[in-house]
């Protein structure tokens, strides 16, 4: 019964379930983004273990764990090279971690020596130089940060089957480490300004144990646009589900799904699992299709170096999105399902469809209850027009035919995903009904 309900809290707190009702302007730039690059840095990038699980999950100890900040140096990084792909990849935002459940902070924290500055070879602020490249590229600027401090004296949780001491029983120490949590969340907010902040690991206590709602108060206080996940106990502006594709749409219409380009977020050389550019492009184009965001995650070394692998997927996506720019940002969740057999978008004016060509398939696009006219059809970025027929309309009944769109000529079709423009002579308007004859 325990695990119903901690299921059941988990499921309400990663998928969005709010507290607060979300400002719509203020999200419209995150829902015209479509696409974000989060970055997993931290000291697990220098044997290349599990970020912060390895030692909770107890694969290695925490001592080796931490013998890691030794070797984290930051002498390759490039935060403008970093910035310049991002930008190629076409995200419009990129979100790094500024602190893992390690504790180990990537900028310096005036509330704990445990950061990069102070503990590390690095010396030095990470993160700002990378926020400074990503304005000056134009891109939304993010920052993770883990509520979990699995390294602090006066936090409770450690390794996975062990915890310091219970909230109730110590009520004033808790207090010191939220006092701390709040604390560091400020300096992240004041050094960076960040437009979007991302919590993780909210699930470890309630929302009146985190002071979710001060939490929430205080990064507004700060900056009254700044967008938050909703991984703060229902205090977040838009759902996060990770790594699993969603099957039916996310509920609520804001949503993030979080991925990362082989199993793992951090560096890990021995994960060869990458997913192809192909396999990236049609998740892509799923998500979108289902009017979410994805935040695609790249691990680098700890010296700032991109895996090969990562750079490769980031610029065969930069290259497809830029193709097909129009059929990708600034849209909106395209029909729903039953409609036609593949991913679609719609502009935000409901008057141009964008229709996903799944590998590229033989044969002709087809969409079933469209009432709308169409004005034109063409292959994005290749300019050929299509001819279409309408199959099965019967002429005193208001039910659409069926729209068979000609085949696409072999020259116009993309390497990855074709995508067509449908254009139509008014505002989409669909047939929902069940064929009969009203
Ligand atoms: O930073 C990355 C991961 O380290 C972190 N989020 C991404 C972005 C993350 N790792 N695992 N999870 C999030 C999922 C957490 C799963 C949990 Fe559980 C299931 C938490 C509570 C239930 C596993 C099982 C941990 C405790 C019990």
């Amino acid at each position: 019964m325990r695990t119903w309900i901690a299921a059941f809290t988990l499921l309400f707190s990663v998928t969005g379930y709010t507290q607060v009702t979300p400002d719509s302007a203020k999200l419209e730039w995150f829902r015209d983004a479509k696409l974000g690059i989060f970055i997993h840095w931290g000291i697990y990038s220098v044997n290349g273990v599990d970020e912060s699980w390895s030692f909770h999950n107890k694969l290695i100890g925490y001592p080796e764990y931490m013998a890691q900040l030794k070797g984290f140096t930051a002498n390759k990084y490039n935060p403008e090279a970093w910035a310049a792909l991002i930008k190629e990849s076409g995200a419009q935002y990129s979100v790094i971690t500024t602190k893992h459940h390690d504790g180990v902070a990537l900028y310096d924290s005036k509330l704990s020596t445990l950061d990069v500055v102070n503990s590390t070879p690095a010396k030095r602020d990470v993160l700002t130089p990378f926020y400074q490249a990503l304005r000056k590229q134009g891109i939304k600027a993010g920052a993770y940060f883990s509520l979990i401090d699995w390294s602090r004296n006066d936090y409770p949780g450690f390794l996975k089957d062990s915890s310091r001491y219970k909230i109730k029983e110590q009520p004033a120490r808790w207090q010191q480490f939220l006092q701390f949590c709040h604390g560091q969340i400020n300096e992240v907010m004041t050094n960076f300004n960040p437009d979007l902040i991302w919590f993780d690991g909210d699930w470890e206590h309630s929302a009146e144990e985190w002071n979710a709602a001060k939490i929430r108060q205080d990064i507004l206080n700060k900056n009254p646009k700044a967008i938050v996940n909703a991984r703060l106990q229902g205090y977040g502006d838009y759902a996060t589900p990770e790594q699993h594709i969603p099957v039916s749409r996310p509920s609520g219409d804001v949503w993030e799904l979080c991925m990362t380009s082989n199993k793992n977020w951090g560096y890990h050389p021995d994960d060869s699992a990458y997913k192809t550019p192909y396999e990236l492009i049609a998740i892509f184009a799923d998500v979108i299709s289902n009017g979410g965001n994805l935040l695609f995650d790249i691990g680098p070394k700890e010296d700032g170096w991109i895996p090969d692998e990562q750079v490769h997927l980031l610029k065969e996506l930069g290259k497809w999105n830029k193709k097909h720019a129009a059929a990708i940002f600034g849209t909106r969740a395209g029909l729903p399902y039953g409609h036609f057999y593949g991913p679609s978008t719609m502009s935000k004016d409901s008057t141009t469809l964008y229709l996903f060509m799944p590998y590229n398939a033989a044969g002709k696009a087809v969409i079933k209850g469209l009432n709308n006219e169409i004005a034109s059809i063409k292959v994005v970025g290749a300019n050929t027009a299509l001819p279409h027929k309408v199959v099965g309309k019967i002429s005193w009944s208001h039910v659409p035919g069926i729209v068979y769109i000609d085949d696409i000529p072999a020259a116009a079709k993309d390497e990855y995903m074709t995508v067509l423009e449908v254009k139509l002579k008014s505002k989409l308007s669909l047939y929902r009904g069940k064929g009969g004859f009203q």
